[in-house]
């Protein structure tokens, strides 16, 4: 896969070197290549912001260096031999990235990031790119950042490590949590290694019982108590049917019962 991240900060991007993606990087399964917005900056103070039409607090990427910026990436990577580039834009306004989103771009030969600073960039670039290559406006949670670098450091990651040859276990992907068509995403529970007690805290026992059905069954107790105490969002919105007897007993102990369409939902406290 390649990736062109076009940014004011590069060196913001320097973490790409380390951990899973430098790897992956160095074994040339990701072919990355980050790029300095101002080297398309033509006046004295390299400028790549002005006030916004309308009027209103702070500035607005201006559309030149950005498309100067683009048309360039875009040349230099189908000269590269990369087709197919989608151009992944960091935005709080953007479709929510999701491990769903995650395997989609896993699939794409070539991804583009443009994270912008200030209040975004001018609406005509996006919508001149738009009639020529796919855009993807991603958000990566309801909280506002300074820039979208960090944003494009969560998805490359994301993203990465659903390449083929990045992670050693390949099974391990369908397991996710979140994993597209999972019958049921669920978090992951505790885990738990040597030594067996540590400042007089000890391990579960089951864990330490060789009994492997019985350990399954421990992990997804704990799963679902994790996912009803954190994200019980994620119980309600899953099919009934991936629930089995045990699951539904739990979840009756925990107060959720099924609703009028099947699918849980926590009973109202008290009587
Ligand atoms: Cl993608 N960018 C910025 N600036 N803030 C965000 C975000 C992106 N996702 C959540 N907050």
């Amino acid at each position: 896969m390649r990736i062109d991240v076009v940014t004011i900060f590069p060196e913001y991007l320097d973490p790409l070197n380390v951990s899973l993606v430098g790897k992956a990087r160095a074994r040339g399964l990701l072919d990355v290549h980050v790029h300095d917005l101002r080297g398309w900056a033509h006046d004295r103070h390299n400028t790549v912001d002005d006030t916004p039409y309308g009027g209103g607090p702070g500035m607005v990427m201006k559309t030149e260096p950005w498309g100067e910026a683009l048309d360039e990436v875009l040349a230099g990577g189908y000269e590269a031999g990369a087709c197919q580039p989608v151009l992944v834009v960091p935005t709080p306004s953007g479709r929510p990235f999701t491990q769903q989103l995650a395997v989609e771009l896993s699939e794409r030969p070539w991804l583009i990031f443009t994270p912008a600073r200030y209040e975004g960039i001018d609406r005509r670039v996006m919508d001149e790119y738009a009639t020529r290559l796919r855009v993807q406006e991603v958000s990566i949670g309801d909280y506002v950042l300074a820039g979208g670098e960090a944003p494009v450091l969560v998805v490359v990651e994301a993203v990465a490590r659903l390449l083929p040859g990045v992670l050693g276990n390949v099974e391990s992907h369908r397991d996710d949590s979140f994993a597209p068509g999972a019958m049921a995403s669920l978090l992951e529970g505790p885990v738990y290694t040597k030594p067996p007690e540590w400042r007089g805290r000890t391990v579960p026992d089951v864990l330490l019982s060789g009994h492997h059905g019985r350990v399954a069954r421990w992990r997804r107790d704990e799963a679902l108590r994790r996912t009803v105490d954190h994200r019980p969002d994620l119980i309600a919105r899953c099919d009934p049917a991936a629930f089995d007897r045990k699951d539904r007993e739990l979840l009756a102990v925990l107060g959720w019962q099924p609703g009028p369409d099947g699918r849980y939902e926590k009973a109202p406290e008290g009587r």
